[in-house]
């Protein structure tokens, strides 16, 4: 398999993982509704795409001899929450097209992002398991129910090859997330530097999992790469640290002493509330080596170090 299609190749888990798929060897065709960024054109060929529009789609697969999707387009959480019809547009629509162009025009082999958010408040909240309650209240959760579920009735009923992990929050430098309940975990390193002090949006005991991007950027791909006859599932669980802002902010304080955080929850803190504090990664683990690399203490480093280097400011070392 070498022609990789990736839908929503603006965004932040796109923008790190073409680079990486690249190095990899595969032929990657960007796209999205979006302008592409400057550096994703190094790494592969943008082409327009609104996911939305099923007959597009089916003229780039076409065109690029596309023999396997990883499919990012996404409205998130907060986002959906202000725009649920734009949501349910987007994600909904988006991956029925996929998965139809998918079948229609054999293609091998097809990655669709859920999230903890398919998780709701009647979820066991603490080491959420792989196969447990799922009743979302939000329409980004609803709608990756929906993907797993699509997904997996798919492999059944064409024997199309689709797998899924549930990203916890993802923590990166490079670009940001926006629309999310757990932007506050990247938002909150972009301040620490530049301003010394962040107002939170969710409670300081508000505890979510979390993941650094390399983690997420190593789970993608080898789940993606997963040989098939080892999956017994096909959406995973996938855990890296849970925290909360103030274990956060202790943690930035170790590096930036006259850093401070204050609290302004809003809309999203329910949101959060709804979601699991911590993940058990067990059947991941088993069915295709999944291993996180990174603690708290190794986030924190990682990001004022990636954005220090970006926003170029120094950080004091503790
Ligand atoms: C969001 O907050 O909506 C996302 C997610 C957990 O899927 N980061």
């Amino acid at each position: 398999m070498k022609n990789i299609l990736v839908t929503g190749s603006s965004g932040q888990i796109s923008s790190e993982l073409i680079p990486a798929l690249s190095k990899r060897g595969y032929n990657i065709i960007s796209s999205d509704i979006r302008d592409p960024p400057k550096e994703e054109l190094e790494y592969s060929t943008f082409t327009r795409l609104d996911v939305t529009d099923r007959e597009a789609l089916r003229q780039i697969v076409r065109e690029y001899q596309i023999e396997g999707i990883i499919h990012n387009a996404s409205i998130l959480s907060a986002k959906g929450e202000e725009n649920p019809y734009l949501a349910m547009n987007v994600n909904i629509r988006g991956l029925e097209n996929v998965l139809t162009v998918a079948h229609e025009e054999n293609v091998q082999r097809i990655l669709s992002p859920s999230s903890i958010a398919a998780f709701g408040p009647s979820t066991p909240k603490i080491d959420t398991p792989n196969d447990t309650i799922m009743r979302p209240t939000t329409i980004y959760g609803i709608s990756k129910v929906y993907t797993e579920l699509l997904g997996e009735y798919f492999v059944l009923k064409f024997g199309l090859d689709f797998r899924s992990l549930r990203y916890p929050g993802i923590i990166s430098a490079k670009t940001l997330p926006g629309g999310g309940t757990t932007d506050w975990a990247v938002e909150i390193f972009y301040k620490a530097i530049e301003e010394k002090k962040y107002t939170c949006f969710v409670k300081p005991d508000t505890m979510m999992p979390m993941m650094a991007m390399p983690d997420c950027i190593n789970a993608t791909i080898q789940l993606f790469e997963a040989p098939e006859d080892k999956l017994i599932h096909r959406t995973f669980n996938v855990a890296g640290i849970s925290f909360t802002p103030q274990m956060l902010a202790e943690e930035i304080k170790k590096h930036i002493p006259e850093f401070i955080i204050d609290y302004k929850p809003d809309y999203r803190q329910q949101i959060a509330d709804s979601w699991p504090k911590s993940i058990d990664d067990t059947v991941a683990k088993e069915e295709w080596g999944w291993e996180s690399k990174f603690s708290l203490e190794d986030l924190v480093i990682y990001m004022l170090d990636e954005l220090s280097k970006k926003l170029k400011s120094t950080v004091s070392s503790p």
